[in-house]
């Protein structure tokens, strides 16, 4: 299911972050990653700690023994990779006899393949056509802070963007969007309380006919119920692809890096649902449990493309995995 996905993005990817970087000189780059004024490494710092940190505290001596690969084990299990990846680990440690000398190298190495593996990490984006990045995840996980950022980024690259405020469930929603619309100075469809199918079908005529580069479009995280949410993102799934064949679209699901592991599961109900292509992990500020980005990377193929680092309009990130690895390292 993510497969099919996953060689359409590596046909038309881009990185947002390309016409930025190349305007900030080589030391910026690598003192400042964040847009938001902090670096990743301070960012990632806890998150650091318990994937590498407390992994690495385990070892002593020259030989890794079976008591000390217990407690790795345990340590990443904490550390918010989930049993099975966990495992994995451990049993190669196990059989390639890493050394503790060299068990930071290893990991290192393990974490960078785990996330390339995954496919490109950049957002789907052909300049000559509508890009679609539909946003989808349970409440509160910041879906419409993440569209209000990414809209900000989209236009500070000079594209014209338009949102679509499809969360027509919660109180209020609509026009915390628009807020952010104004903010981003991008352009909303909201028709208050109506069927959000109905918001997305006319955002996309919109953004058809008065020549949008993107459409980004926001949904409800909590209905009355867990099957009347799955079945109101497949309809607007349906919309999509009914009306917007010849889009590219970007299925993104927003998780909280705080709920860690809970991630795999969230993963797995909506990317039955909508076919997920991304992920954006929000909230990386101050969270520990980080180490989800791999986890999701592993068992669901779903490459991170997005972080979230903070509340305010630049605290978005492009997600890049050698940076991610150079930061927790
Ligand atoms: N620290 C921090 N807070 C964030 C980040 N992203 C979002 N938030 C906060 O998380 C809370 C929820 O964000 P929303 O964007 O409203 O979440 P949502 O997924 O749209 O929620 P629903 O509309 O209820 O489904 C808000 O208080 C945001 O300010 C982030 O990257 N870092
Ligand atoms: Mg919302």
């Amino acid at each position: 299911m993510f497969n099919f996905f996953k060689k359409k993005s590596e046909k038309s990817d881009i990185n947002t972050s390309d016409i930025h970087e190349s305007k900030q000189s080589k030391n910026d780059k690598q003192e400042k990653v964040s847009t938001g004024g902090f670096s990743l490494k301070d960012v990632l710092s806890k998150t650091s700690s318990f994937l590498v940190k407390n992994v690495l505290d385990v070892v002593s001596g020259d030989e890794i023994s079976e008591y000390e690969l217990e407690d790795i084990e345990a340590m990443l299990i904490k550390a918010d990779l989930g049993l099975e990846l966990s495992s994995e680990i451990t049993t190669e440690i196990k059989k390639k006899k890493v050394k503790s000398s060299d068990l930071k190298d290893f990991l290192r190495q393990k974490f960078l393949e785990i996330l390339h593996l995954a496919g490109s990490n950049r957002l789907l984006y052909d300049k000559d056509k509508l890009n679609i990045y539909f946003v989808a995840g349970i409440n509160g996980a910041g879906k419409t802070t993440l569209i209000g950022k990414f809209a900000h980024k989209l236009r500070n690259e000079g594209k014209k963007v338009l949102l679509a405020a499809g969360d027509t469930f919660r109180a209020a929603a609509e026009e915390q969007l628009d807020i952010w619309a104004q903010r981003a100075g991008a352009e909303i469809v909201r028709k208050d309380k109506a069927d959000s199918a109905s918001v997305v079908y006319e955002a996309i005529k919109k953004a058809q006919n008065e020549g949008y580069n993107v459409l980004i479009i926001d949904t409800a995280g909590r209905l009355q119920n867990k099957f009347n949410l799955i079945e109101e993102l497949k309809k607007i799934k349906n919309v999509i692809s009914k009306n917007a064949s010849d889009s590219i679209v970007e299925s993104i699901l927003v998780l909280d890096a705080n709920l860690g592991q809970n991630g795999l599961s969230q993963a797995k109900v909506f990317g039955e649902a909508i076919d997920i292509t991304s992920v954006a992990l929000t909230k990386l500020d101050g969270s520990a449990k980080g180490g989800i980005i791999l986890a999701v990377a592993k068992e669901y193929g779903l490459p991170a493309k997005l972080i979230g680092v903070g509340e305010k309009i630049d605290d978005l990130k492009d997600f890049n995995p050698d940076e991610f690895i150079e930061a927790i390292f």
